[in-house]
């Protein structure tokens, strides 16, 4: 793995509403209309305007993102991206891996070069964590050779446990040859 692209990433645990960042990810659903989750979280903090913006979009399939205003929050937008409720079959990781292209695809569209990312589809939508940390990582560093502009990626875990799994695949692409 390519080291320098590994530089530009960064894991933290925390609450990811706090992030003074370009771009926060909100992991929605198809409606868009707010739920429960870091969903809930995030349109608590940021406040009705974001659910009044959000009613314009007209929800979003899964796998897609759109990107709203950051209203109260201290991140300048927020990336709306649906992940895939878990089901084990292989579309689970195709929708996964759209998730995270979609997002970085609209934060390099708008000129954005900080992007915090939740761990979507992790929580209700019962995604293995383990899983779901190499597509995200994966995915990210290929993105990110096609856009040099964003040079930082955080990922935001909420448990000590979803961290560590993190920093194991992270540590273990940095002492990789490839
Ligand atoms: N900051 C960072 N991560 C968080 C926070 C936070 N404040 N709160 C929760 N997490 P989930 P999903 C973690 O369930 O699985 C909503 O109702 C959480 O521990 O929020 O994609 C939507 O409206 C987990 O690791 O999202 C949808 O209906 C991760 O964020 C549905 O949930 C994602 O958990 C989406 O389910």
């Amino acid at each position: 793995m390519d080291k320098k692209i590994l530089e530009k990433l960064e894991i933290s645990q925390g609450d990811i509403t706090l992030m003074d960042v370009d771009a926060i990810v909100n992991a929605a659903n198809t409606s868009l209309l707010g739920g429960g989750g870091v969903d809930g979280a995030i349109h608590r903090t940021a406040g009705p305007g974001l659910l009044e913006e959000c009613r314009t979009l007209g929800g979003c399939p899964t796998g897609e993102a759109r990107i709203t205003g950051g209203y109260n929050l201290a991140a300048r937008h927020v990336i709306h991206t649906v992940g895939p409720v878990y089901s084990g079959k292989p579309r689970d990781k195709a929708l996964l891996t759209g998730c995270y292209q979609n997002s970085l695809r609209l934060a390099a569209d708008n000129n954005l070069t900080s992007v915090a990312f939740p761990a979507i589809s992790c929580g209700v939508y019962g995604y293995p964590i383990e899983e779901a940390c190499k597509i995200a990582v994966d995915t990210t560093c290929l993105f990110l050779k096609t856009a040099p502009a964003i040079t930082r990626v955080i990922f935001m875990l909420f448990s000590p446990k979803d961290l560590k799994v993190y920093e194991d695949y992270i540590e273990s692409l940095k002492t990789s040859d490839t």
